[in-house]
C-alpha cells in the first residue's frame, strides 16, 4: 500500500517535470545556438584594412572587407591622392604621407578612383 502511494506520487512529480525538462533543452539549444551566432560575429570583429597609394596606384587594388571594417588609405606619395567612389558614397582627400579613414556602414561593391589621376582605379567589395 504504501509503495504504492510512493508510485502514485513518483508518477505526478514525474508528470509535470516532463515539460520544464523539455523547456530547459531547448533553452540550452538555444543558447548554443545563440553562442554560436555570438562566435561568427566575434570571428568578423571589426579590422582596420591598409590601402597604400603609392607610385600613383592603389595597393592593394581590391579589397574584401566587411560591414564595420575600416579602410585606411596611406598615401606614400609626394603628390595629393583621393578616393573617390564612382556611385559619390565617399570622397576621400589623402595629403602626402597622411592617411585617410573610412568606416564601411553597407555591403555592395565600390568601384572608386583617384580624381587627381583618373588612371588610380580600385575595387572594394564590402558583405555583411
Ligand atoms: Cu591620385
Amino acid at each position: 500500500m504504501i509503495g504504492h502511494g510512493m508510485e502514485k506520487a513518483m508518477q505526478a512529480m514525474r508528470e509535470p517535470l516532463a515539460l520544464p525538462a523539455l523547456v530547459a533543452r531547448s533553452f540550452l539549444v538555444g543558447a548554443v545556438a545563440g553562442l554560436s551566432v555570438w562566435y561568427v560575429v566575434a570571428a568578423h570583429a571589426a579590422t582596420v584594412i591598409q590601402i597604400r597609394m603609392e607610385k600613383v596606384a592603389f595597393a592593394p587594388v581590391d579589397v574584401s572587407a566587411h560591414v564595420g571594417d575600416t579602410l585606411e588609405w596611406v598615401n606614400g606619395d609626394f603628390v595629393a591622392h583621393t578616393a573617390t567612389a564612382r556611385n559619390k558614397d565617399f570622397n576621400l582627400n589623402v595629403l602626402p604621407n597622411k592617411t585617410g579613414r573610412l568606416v564601411l556602414t553597407k555591403a555592395g561593391t565600390f568601384d572608386y578612383y583617384c580624381r587627381y589621376h583618373p588612371g588610380m582605379k580600385g575595387t572594394i567589395t564590402v558583405t555583411e
